[in-house]
């Protein structure tokens, strides 16, 4: 065959093979085929030297046409296959905006961390600090020096967890009394919330609980500031309405001291089973700090005086979302749980 015939077979051979190419990279592997360096039109073009003068100016002109036709025709493919592959990653790729997303949850407070949480703010909204203790406590902060001596009975009201190394785990969140009152000098308005922990279990009762600890200590300060700090805390928590009444009770580290009931949230006063029929619920103790405990800290009970309270968490969370056992709030049942989304 001679270079004529030749070439023209290289055109027709090429316009088949771009016919049966269907991606890029084949596309590449025939661009290499016939315009590489070892390809197809490089080798005709290179024996133009054995032609005559005449020949080699038709058959170069020939081959270069054919060159030129290659180029435009691989460039043409190109964007056409390119084109393509973009359609169809779209289509592979496509996004429903309008299906619904999968759910994951972001979590919530518990029950009882949200009530913690909104009766502190309720205290620093009223310029009180956040103070707070370690639960591993020593004897002489959790009972001594809040006026509780060694076998006093007071230490059986509340029913300890003793440690080996003679440390208790502590019964209640007093003893940050103590360890705010040797840190810091009067003026002092400061809440300590925390867990503590007692030999006790029933519906009402708990082993590990919670408790927010109160104490204002400074010249001049009356039992009158006690009752009108926990009035507003109270109407704030429980509402304007709220029915309460101070009843004188006993603790050691105060002096005088009283136990404040709230009117049953349940039945309203009228008497029910949560109240035991007395249209009253204790929430809280409290009382004027009692001068032995000043005498501990080192501050002159003749100069300052102040007041204290201590107050049970779950119990509140209890009467403010009517959960009847107390054990609820710590077995971790979802279907319990979940209700309380979005409170806090
Ligand atoms: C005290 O713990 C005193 N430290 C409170 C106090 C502080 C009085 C400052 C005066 C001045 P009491 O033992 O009553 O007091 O406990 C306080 C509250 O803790 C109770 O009213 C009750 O709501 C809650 N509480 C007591 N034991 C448990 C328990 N086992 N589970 C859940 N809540 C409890």
């Amino acid at each position: 065959m001679d270079i004529k015939a030749q070439l023209l077979q290289v055109k027709t051979d090429f316009e088949s093979d771009l016919e049966n190419t269907e991606n890029l990279q084949l596309l590449n592997e025939i661009r290499v085929k016939y315009l590489g360096k070892k390809g197809v039109i490089t080798s005709v073009l290179k024996s133009l030297g054995s032609l005559s003068v005449e020949e080699r100016k038709e058959v170069g002109l020939i081959a270069n046409q054919i060159k030129d036709f290659i180029e435009e025709s691989l460039k043409v493919k190109e964007e056409k296959l390119k084109a393509k592959e973009l359609e169809e990653k779209l289509k592979r790729e496509y996004l429903d905006v309008t299906l619904p997303h999968s759910w994951h949850s972001i979590g919530y407070s518990h029950p009882v961390i949200a009530t913690l949480n909104e009766i502190t703010s309720i205290f620093v909204s009223m310029g009180f600090s956040v103070e707070s203790g370690p639960e591993v406590e020593s004897e002489d902060y959790n009972f001594t020096m809040l006026n509780i001596p060694p076998h006093h009975p007071a230490r059986d009201m509340q029913d300890t967890f003793y440690l080996n190394n003679g440390m208790v785990l502590r019964t209640h969140t007093s003893p940050v009394q103590i360890r705010t009152m040797l840190k810091k000098k009067p003026p002092i308005a400061m809440v300590a919330p925390g867990r503590v922990y007692r030999k006790d279990l029933d519906p009402t009762h708990s082993p590990m609980f919670h408790q927010i600890e109160g104490l204002v200590v400074d010249r001049d300060v009356t039992f009158r500031d006690l009752k009108g700090v926990l009035k507003i805390f109270l109407e704030t928590i429980f509402g304007k309405d709220i029915p309460i009444r101070f009843r004188p009770s006993y603790f050691p580290f105060t002096e005088p001291s009283a136990e404040v009931d709230i009117g049953c949230t349940v039945c309203k006063g009228v008497g029910c089973k949560v109240c035991k029929e007395t249209g009253w619920l204790e929430i809280l103790g409290c009382g004027m700090v009692d001068p032995e405990v000043f005498k501990a800290v080192n501050i002159d009970p003749q100069e300052y005086s102040g007041f204290a309270f201590g107050l049970g968490i779950e119990r509140i969370a209890m009467l403010r979302y009517q959960i009847t056992d107390i054990r609820l709030l710590f077995n971790n049942d979802m279907r319990f749980l979940s209700q309380f989304e979005g409170i806090g």
